[in-house]
């Protein structure tokens, strides 16, 4: 049975020894990140945190190495828990614990004492002991092997199973986990076949080689999809291949697929918040339909440029009230369902006042707020029925209670609404955020909508607004509460902030320290540009100078 040999961490722990000036990162907002050779120490760490949790649960836990939307150099750790979820805050906990386990000894100590608190050794599953496995993914960095050699030594220091899953989008490794746990087909083949299948339920009468006439007289029938030169790329090829196999003829574009410029103004990140066209789109024409993921797939914003080197967003938030809206529309025929089962929508202090406005006025939901990070929106959307979650940087998915999918099940032969539901359920990834299948179900509900992006667009009109970051000495000095929307240290920057907001029509400010890069983040909306702009440089500038900026002044 699995048992922690204090030698085998400690002969580890010497393979991978700590970088000896400088602190180690803390957990973040989804995980480690820091420039990776600093993480091999730290991906040792996490493989034997996930390897006691998936002791402690009796399932499959996972290690995904990748720093998501961050530069090349940079690398890091997402861990899984069993039902495919992110950590809890308490294993968030144990892992600073042992990532701040500087010296062989304190680590095989600090292991020890989280194995005793997880009460591992007094688990006895009818075979003799506990159960458990680890699966490692990584995304295509350079740098990745190494860090998964580290994560698989840390797991091996318990006997515990482990598997390479080599190259993975960060959805794909959740589905991976919570599937296999769930005595679903877990493997890569059946991710793609769950989602084409689903999409082939979900569009009906639209997939098929035959566009639909209605569809075509929208003069957008093609998607062009940036890949930010990231492990997305193949697997959006994998899936675009398996889509055809099921007799869909949608016209797919894939582009920026690597291997090299790995986020380099490409991808998801640059796009919502720079505004500007991936490189490889300078010629693409006006109004066409496009989308960037990001670094490791979990990240999906549209776009149109606009024939100025410019763009039309279509952000988290518009892609949320997309898929509430076509939600509304299922259940408004379904009045036994509609009563009983909830429906809500969470977003975080960066959705666009508008669209928080829209969900309130024209879909009668009232959206609930959370703090940045997906552990956050997730944790909230799984308390619905139906929860659709999304922050504005495209992180987010469709969440189904067990309930209202035992429900479906039961009238799905007699009610189309219920098959649509049930669809979006399996497109829809139930473990994470994932692009790839937010994307499906994006092209899907605008083919069935019968509409072009205009129609998408004019859903509501977003508040002009502004995202700066800020550097600091550090950023921890920044303590926030209400779902980051207000300061509560330094003193009087809120302060400053309020009045800076009082000054503008319409405004709203508000900044957070980042969880995964070395800033201090800046969020201003108002009713026009001008005045969001100078709202976020009046908090930038207020944050360098209570926060201990460094730098030249905004
Ligand atoms: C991660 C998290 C997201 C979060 C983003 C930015 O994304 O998964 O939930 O919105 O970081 O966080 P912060 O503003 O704290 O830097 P990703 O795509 O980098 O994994």
């Amino acid at each position: 049975p699995p048992r922690l040999d204090p030698d085998r961490v400690r002969d580890a722990a010497s393979r991978f020894p700590p970088d000896a000036d400088g602190d180690p990162p803390p957990y973040g907002t989804a995980g480690f990140r820091a420039q990776a050779p600093i993480l091999p120490p730290v991906l040792l760490r996490c493989g034997l945190l996930a390897a006691i949790k998936s002791l402690a649960a009796g399932k499959m836990c996972g290690v995904m190495v990748t720093a998501s939307h961050n530069p090349e150099e940079d690398n890091g750790a997402k861990l899984i828990g069993p039902v495919g979820e992110m950590m809890s805050p308490e294993w968030e906990d144990y892992a600073n614990r042992l990532v701040a386990a500087g010296s062989d000894d304190q680590l095989a100590a600090e292991a020890a004492a989280i194995w005793r608190q997880e009460g591992i050794d007094s688990i006895d599953e009818g075979r003799g002991g506990p159960v458990g496995g680890v699966v490692v993914g990584c995304d295509n960095r350079p740098s990745a092997g190494l860090l998964v050699e580290a994560a698989l030594a840390g797991v091996a220091c318990t006997g515990v199973p482990v598997v390479r899953a080599g190259l993975q989008t960060t959805p794909q490794l959740h589905f991976r986990v919570r599937a296999r746990n769930l005595g679903q087909p877990w493997g890569e083949a059946d991710y793609y076949d769950r989602l084409a299948m689903g999409l082939a339920k979900a569009s009906r009468d639209l997939v098929g080689d035959a566009v639909p006439g209605r569809w075509a007289a929208v003069g957008t029938d093609g998607l062009l999809l940036d890949c930010a030169n990231g492990v997305g790329a193949a697997k959006a090829e994998a899936l675009i291949a398996r889509l055809r196999e099921a007799g869909c003829g949608w016209r797919f574009d894939v582009r920026n697929v690597g291997p090299r410029g790995l986020n380099d103004r490409v991808g998801a990140d640059h796009v919502e918040k720079q505004r500007a066209l991936p490189l490889g789109f300078e010629t693409v024409a006006k109004g066409a339909r496009c989308c960037s993921i990001d670094g490791d797939a979990d990240r999906l914003v549209y776009f149109a440029p606009d024939g100025k080197r410019g763009l039309t967003l279509f952000d988290g938030n518009k892609i949320a009230a997309l898929l509430a809206l076509y939600i509304k529309d299922a259940l408004k025929g379904m009045p036994g369902i509609a009563e009983t089962f909830k429906v809500g929508v969470v977003q975080t202090a960066y959705a666009n006042g508008a669209s928080t406005n829209y969900l309130k006025t024209e879909l009668g939901l009232q959206p609930v707020m959370t703090s940045t990070g997906v552990k956050h929106l997730h944790r909230e959307a799984a308390s619905f029925d139906v929860g659709v979650y999304f922050e504005a940087n495209g992180h987010g998915t469709v969440l189904f209670s067990n309930d209202l999918i035992a429900k479906l099940r039961k009238i799905e032969y007699e009610d189309e609404a219920a098959r649509d539901l049930l669809a979006m359920a399996e497109v829809m990834n139930q473990a994470v955020g994932d692009a790839l299948s937010g994307m499906l179900m994006v092209e899907c509900i605008l083919r069935r909508k019968v509409w072009g992006l205009k129609e998408w667009e004019d859903m509501y009109t977003d508040l002009p607004s502004r995202q700066l970051k800020v550097m600091v000495a550090d950023r921890a000095v920044i303590k926030t509460t209400d779902a980051e929307t207000r300061c509560i240290a330094p003193d009087s920057l809120q302060q400053g902030i309020d009045a800076a907001v009082a000054r503008r029509k319409s405004g709203r400010a508000f900044a957070r320290p980042s969880g995964t890069e070395n800033v201090v983040r800046i969020y201003a909306e108002a009713a026009s540009q001008g005045e969001a702009d100078s709202l976020a440089k009046d908090v930038a500038r207020l944050v360098h100078k209570l926060a201990g900026g460094i730098g030249p002044v905004p």
